[in-house]
C-alpha cells in the first residue's frame, strides 16, 4: 500500500512566495505518518513549497484540511479523483464541517486519527472504505515520524513543533478548538514528549497546545523534565498562568521565553459576548501581565476585533495598551467566523453573515471581513486591523521594544528571535492582506 499525504496551502499573490511566518514544519503529517504500518510506502507533497504530482502512483491520498485551505483541498481532491485515486480528508475543517467535506472526498475522518486510523487502513486495503469515520477526541501516539519531510526541513522556520496535549477546558464561542474538543483536554506521557524533544534538530520549540497547563500536575512534571534539557520554548496559554507564581518560575527555568496569550479584547462586554469573561477579573489584568514580564517571559498578545463593542476607539485603546506593555509581538485579527462554532450560529441567525461559506467564495481574500460588525463597516474593520498592525510594527516601535526585550531576557536566541520575528512581521503586513484564498498555487513554486 502507498499513501500520499498532502498539506494544502492557503494561497499566494501572483509571483509571490508563500508567507514566511506560516512556513512551519507540518507536524500533523509527521503524526499521521507515524500511524502507518512499517510495510506501507509513503510520500508527501507540501503545497506551500512544492508542486503536487497529480500523476503520483498511489493507493490513497490523505489531505489535511483547515477552513482557510478547504477550497484548495477540494481542488486537489478533484484532480486526484479524476485520475481514479481515492481521497481521504481529515483535520479541523473536516471535523467542523463533515457534510461539506464528504462532497469532495471518498471518505472523511471526524476528530483525531489516533484510534481509528487502523480501521480506515484495513477498509482501504479490503476495498470497503466507509464514507465517514468518527475518531473522537484522543491522543495516543508516541513519536511523530518526521522522516517524511526531512528533505524539506531547510525550507521551514528553524523551530520544532511538539504537541504535549490537545483541547481546552474553556468554551469561547468563536473558537475552533472549543468546536472540536468540546471542553475536553487530553495529554501525552511526559516520557514520550521528552524522548521526542531529544530527537528534534532545533533548539527552539513551539508546543502547539492551546492550553498547556490545563492539567497542573502534568504541566509541573513536564516543566521539571524540560529543565534538564537545554532548549527554549514557547506555547499558547491563558493569562491565569500568572496567578501561580511557582508555575511561572518553573516555566522560565525550563526554557520558556515567550507565551502566546489570546487576550482577544480589552472590552469587558466583548469578552462576555464571546464567553471569555472568565479571563478577566476586574483590575487584575495589568498585574498578571507584569508578573509574566517580571519573570522574564515575553508575550505574543493576540486580539480579535469585530465584536459588538468594537469601534476605531477600541483599536486606539488596544494599541496604547500594547505599547504600554511592550509586548514581544501582537496580532490584530478580525473575528473569523469559523463554521460550527456558537459565534457562527448566532451571527447566522441574526442575519449578519455576508457570506455563509466565505471559505469557498470565489474571490475571497485573506483579511476580508465576512460579517457585518455593529459599530463599523466591514471595510473599516479590515482597514483598522491592517493599519493598527502597521503602527505596532513600525521600525521605531520595534527598536523601542527591542531594548525592553533585552532587559527582560538576556538570552541570545530569544533576542535574535525577537528581531527576526518583528522584522518579518513588519514586511509581511502588506503581503498577508489580500492573499487570494486557494489561488495561484499551480504557479511554479520558488
Ligand atoms: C501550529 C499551528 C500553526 C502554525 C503552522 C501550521 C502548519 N500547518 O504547519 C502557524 C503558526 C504558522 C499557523 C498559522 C495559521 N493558523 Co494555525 N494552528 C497551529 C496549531 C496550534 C497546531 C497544529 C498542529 O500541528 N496540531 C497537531 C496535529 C497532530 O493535530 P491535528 O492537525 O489536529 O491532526 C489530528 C486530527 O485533526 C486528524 N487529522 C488532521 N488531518 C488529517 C488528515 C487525514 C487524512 C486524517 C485521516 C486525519 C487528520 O488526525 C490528527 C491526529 O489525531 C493549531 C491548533 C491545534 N492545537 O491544533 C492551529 C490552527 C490549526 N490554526 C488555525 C488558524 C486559523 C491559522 C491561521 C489562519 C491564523 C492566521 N490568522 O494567520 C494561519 C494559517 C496558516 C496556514 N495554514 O498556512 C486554526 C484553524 C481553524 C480552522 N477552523 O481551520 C487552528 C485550529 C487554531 C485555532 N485555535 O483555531 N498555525
Ligand atoms: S480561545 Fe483559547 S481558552 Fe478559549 S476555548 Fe479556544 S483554546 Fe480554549
Amino acid at each position: 500500500m502507498k499513501i500520499t499525504f498532502i498539506l494544502p496551502a492557503i494561497g499566494k499573490k501572483p509571483g509571490q512566495k508563500y508567507l514566511k511566518s506560516w512556513l512551519m514544519e507540518p507536524l500533523t503529517i509527521a503524526v499521521l505518518n507515524s500511524m502507518l504500518p512499517d510495510s506501507y510506502e509513503r510520500e508527501f507533497f507540501d503545497d506551500r513549497i512544492e508542486a503536487i504530482n497529480y500523476e503520483a502512483d498511489t493507493d490513497a491520498v490523505f489531505i489535511t484540511v483547515e477552513t482557510y485551505t478547504a477550497k484548495r483541498a477540494y481542488f486537489i481532491a478533484s484532480e486526484f479523483q479524476r485520475r481514479g485515486k481515492r481521497v481521504i480528508m481529515g483535520g479541523y475543517h473536516v471535523t467542523l464541517c463533515p457534510e461539506e467535506a464528504m462532497e469532495h472526498a471518498d471518505a472523511v475522518m471526524v476528530g483525531n486519527a489516533d484510534r481509528i486510523l487502523p480501521t480506515v487502513l484495513t477498509d482501504l486495503e479490503s476495498g470497503t472504505l466507509q464514507k465517514r469515520y468518527d475518531g473522537g477526541a484522543c491522543i495516543q501516539y508516541k513519536m511523530p515520524d518526521r522522516s517524511i519531510y526531512a528533505d524539506k526541513m531547510k525550507k521551514y522556520l528553524p523551530v520544532s513543533l511538539v504537541e504535549t496535549g490537545r483541547g481546552c477546558y474553556h468554551n469561547c464561542e468563536f473558537c475552533s478548538i472549543a468546536g472540536y474538543y468540546h471542553q475536553h483536554y487530553l495529554h501525552r506521557e511526559v516520557a514520550d514528549i521528552i524522548t521526542e524533544i531529544k530527537s528534534c534538530s532545533h533548539k527552539i520549540f513551539f508546543f502547539v497546545d492551546d492550553s498547556i497547563f490545563s492539567d497542573k500536575a502534568f504541566a509541573r512534571e513536564l516543566f521539571e523534565e524540560l529543565k534538564k534539557l537545554d532548549i527554549i520554548w514557547t506555547t499558547q496559554i491563558t493569562l491565569d498562568i500568572a496567578r501561580d507564581d511557582e508555575m511561572l518560575r518553573l516555566m522560565k527555568e525550563s526554557g520558556c521565553e515567550m507565551v502566546l496569550i489570546g487576550f482577544e479584547s480589552i472590552e469587558s462586554d466583548n469578552l462576555k459576548q464571546m464567553n471569555k469573561g472568565w479571563s478577566e477579573r476586574l483590575g487584575e489584568r495589568e498585574a498578571l501581565i507584569q508578573k509574566i514580564h517580571d519573570v522574564g517571559i515575553g508575550i505574543y498578545a493576540s486580539f480579535v476585533f469585530g465584536f459588538d463593542s468594537d469601534s476605531e476607539e477600541t483599536f486606539k485603546a488596544t494599541l496604547e495598551f500594547c505599547e504600554k506593555h511592550q509586548f514581544f509581538v501582537v496580532a490584530f485579527n478580525h473575528l473569523l467566523i469559523f463554521p460550527n462554532t456558537k459565534t457562527y450560529e448566532s451571527f447566522k441567525s441574526d442575519g449578519r453573515l455576508i457570506s455563509e461559506k466565505w471559505w469557498l467564495e470565489k474571490g475571497y481574500t485573506f483579511g476580508t471581513v465576512t460579517f457585518n460588525p455593529k459599530q463599523m463597516t466591514s471595510d473599516h474593520l479590515r482597514a483598522c486591523c491592517k493599519g493598527y498592525r502597521k503602527k505596532y510594527f513600525r521600525f521605531g516601535s520595534i527598536f523601542k521594544r527591542g531594548r525592553t526585550m533585552h532587559k527582560r531576557s538576556k538570552g541570545f536566541l530569544i533576542n535574535f528571535a525577537y528581531w527576526a520575528i518583528n522584522i518579518i512581521f513588519h514586511f509581511e503586513i502588506d503581503k498577508r492582506f489580500g492573499i487570494p484564498i486557494g489561488e495561484n498555487l499551480e504557479e511554479k513554486k520558488k
